[in-house]
C-alpha cells in the first residue's frame, strides 16, 4: 500500500480517538530540537589537542571522525538532511573557529562564531552556544567555577561570561534565543569535608555570571546538575537539588540529563516539578546505561515518557529540547540521525495521545479505562502518520537513510 493510503487511513483512526493528524504534523514541524554538535567528534572541540577531561568519557574508536570544522559541517549537513524537523546546533566554546589565533578562553571574541552563523543560516539550522568548564589546563585538578583558588574561579567566571555575551550576540544575529547550557563538572573523587564552602562559591560564581545582564529574548541559561562523574564519584558540587534550588530561588532555567541521576530515578517525573518553580527548562535527551555513558538514544519508554511529559504539560515554549550523547563505536552521522530521529518519533507519538479524554477517565478515577486506552494507543498506527510527517519534511522514510549513510562513510568518511 503506498504512503500515502496508509496515511489516510492512519489519520481516519486517528481522528476517531478525537487526534487531528495533520495538525500534529504541522506543529511538530516547528518543535527545535537541539542536536549536539560534539558527536561528530567525540567532543574534542578546535581549541587545542588536549584530553577530554571533567569526568565524562567517549568510548569506542570507529573511524571517521571530524578533525575540524568543515568535516564536522559536512557531517551535520549530512544527518541534517535525515533528521526531520526544525534544528539547531548546540556548539561548546571550544568548537570555535578562531581561524589560528591562539585562543584564551578568558576572553573569546563574538567572531570566532561567525563562520558558523553564517553557515547555520545558509542551512536553515538554529544555534546554541555552552561555556566549556573542562578539558582545560585550569580544570585539571577537577574544580572550576567553585575552585578554593580566586584566581582559578575568576578564570571560570570570566570564561562563562564572555560565552554569555557570545551566545547573546549569535541569538541577535540568528534572530531567536540562543540556549546556553551550564555544566560546571566540578567534584570529589573522595569524600569531602568542605561541601558547604565549595557549593557556596559556586552560588557566588553563578551570581557573579547572572549579574551580566543579556537579553532573554537573545539568550537563556540553564544550569545543569549531575549525580556524580568518573573520578568525582563521592560528591557533585553542583548536584541536581543544588541547581533546582538556585534556579528556583533566582529565577533561572534548570537542565535536565537522562543520565544525570542515579539508575532508578528518571527525568520524566521531574519535568512537571521543574517547570512549576522555574521559569523554563533544557532537557539534554541521553541515555544511560548503568552510568552516564552516553549512549545513542533509542525509542524506549523512558524516551516516550519524557516526550509525553514535554507535551501533556503544555508549555513547549518553555522547554528547550536537546539531545546529549557521543557514541564513537558505531557511525558517527548514524548516531546522530539514530538518536534525532527517535526523538522526533517520540515527540509525535506524545502529541498523537487524545490527552484530554484520558485525562477525564483519571479525573473519574477510571483508571481501567485509562489503562485500557494508554495500551491500545501503543498499537495504533503510528508508522503511517511518521512516514508522512518524514515525508512532508523532505527526508528519508523508513530504513532508506540507512544506505545513504553507508554511502557517506564509503566516499567520505573512510578517506579520513
Ligand atoms: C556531562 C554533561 C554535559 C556534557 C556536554 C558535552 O555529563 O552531560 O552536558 O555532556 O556539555
Ligand atoms: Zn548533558
Amino acid at each position: 500500500m503506498s504512503t500515502n493510503k496508509m496515511y489516510e487511513i492512519a489519520k481516519e483512526m486517528y481522528s476517531k480517538i478525537g487526534v487531528d493528524a495533520d495538525k500534529v504534523i504541522a506543529t511538530l514541524k516547528n518543535v527545535p530540537v537541539s542536536i549536539q554538535c560534539w558527536q561528530g567528534d567525540d567532543v574534542k572541540g578546535f581549541e587545542n589537542q588536549g584530553p577530554l577531561t571533567g569526568g565524562i568519557q567517549t568510548t569506542g574508536n570507529y573511524p571517521g571522525a571530524a578533525r575540524n570544522i568543515d568535516e564536522l559541517r559536512a557531517d551535520f549537513e549530512k544527518a541534517a538532511s535525515m533528521i526531520p524537523g526544525k534544528k539547531k546546533l548546540s556548539l561548546h566554546a571550544i568548537y570555535l573557529d578562531s581561524k589560528g589565533e591562539k585562543v584564551d578562553r578568558e576572553n573569546l571574541k563574538p567572531e570566532f562564531y561567525d563562520s558558523w552563523i553564517e553557515w547555520a543560516k545558509k542551512n536553515g539550522f538554529g544555534l546554541n552556544l555552552d561555556p566549556t568548564c573542562f578539558s582545560h589546563p585550569n580544570s585539571d585538578d577537577g574544580f572550576t567555577l567553585s575552585h578554593h583558588d580566586e584566581k582559578i574561579r575568576k578564570f571560570w567566571i570570566n570564561h562563562v561570561i564572555s560565552v554569555r555575551k557570545i551566545a547573546e550576540y549569535i541569538g541577535k544575529q540568528m534572530g531567536e534565543v540562543c540556549a546556553s547550557n551550564y555544566w560546571i563538572p566540578d567534584g570529589f573523587k573522595d569524600t569531602p569535608v568542605d561541601r558547604k564552602g565549595y557549593r557556596e562559591r559556586l552560588e557566588d560564581s553563578l551570581n557573579q555570571i547572572f549579574a551580566v545582564p543579556v537579553d532573554p529574548k537573545y539568550n537563556v541559561a540553564a544550569l545543569e546538575g549531575k549525580v556524580f562523574g568518573i573520578g568525582a564519584e563521592s560528591c557533585t558540587i553542583g548536584s541536581n537539588d543544588f541547581y533546582l534550588g538556585y534556579c528556583a530561588k533566582n529565577g533561572q532555567y534548570l537542565t535536565l540529563d537522562a543520565g544525570h541521576f542515579h539508575p532508578t530515578e528518571f527525568i520524566s517525573d521531574k519535568i512537571s516539578t521543574a517547570l512549576q518553580f522555574t521559569p523554563g527548562l533544557l532537557l539534554h535527551v541521553s541515555r544511560p546505561v548503568r552510568w552516564d555513558s552516553d549512549h545513542v538514544v533509542i525509542f524506549d519508554d523512558e524516551l516516550k515518557a519524557i516526550a509525553q511529559e514535554i507535551v501533556r504539560s503544555g508549555e513547549m515554549d518553555r522547554i528547550h529540547i536537546g539531545l546529549d550523547y557521543f557514541d564513537a563505536s558505531i557511525n558517527r552521522v548514524a548516531a546522530w540521525v539514530i538518536g534525532a530521529r527517535n526523538l522526533e518519533k517520540a515527540l509525535l507519538f506524545a502529541m498523537l495521545e487524545p490527552t484530554e479524554k484520558l485525562i477525564e477517565f483519571e479525573t473519574n478515577l477510571d483508571y481501567t479505562a485509562r489503562l485500557a486506552w494508554l495500551e491500545e494507543l501503543k498499537s495504533m498506527p503510528f508508522e503511517a502518520v511518521w512516514d508522512e510527517y518524514c515525508r512532508e519534511c523532505g527526508v528519508p522514510c523508513g530504513m532508506d537513510w540507512l544506505e545513504e549513510v553507508k554511502q557517506y562513510e564509503k566516499e567520505v568518511l573512510s578517506k579520513r
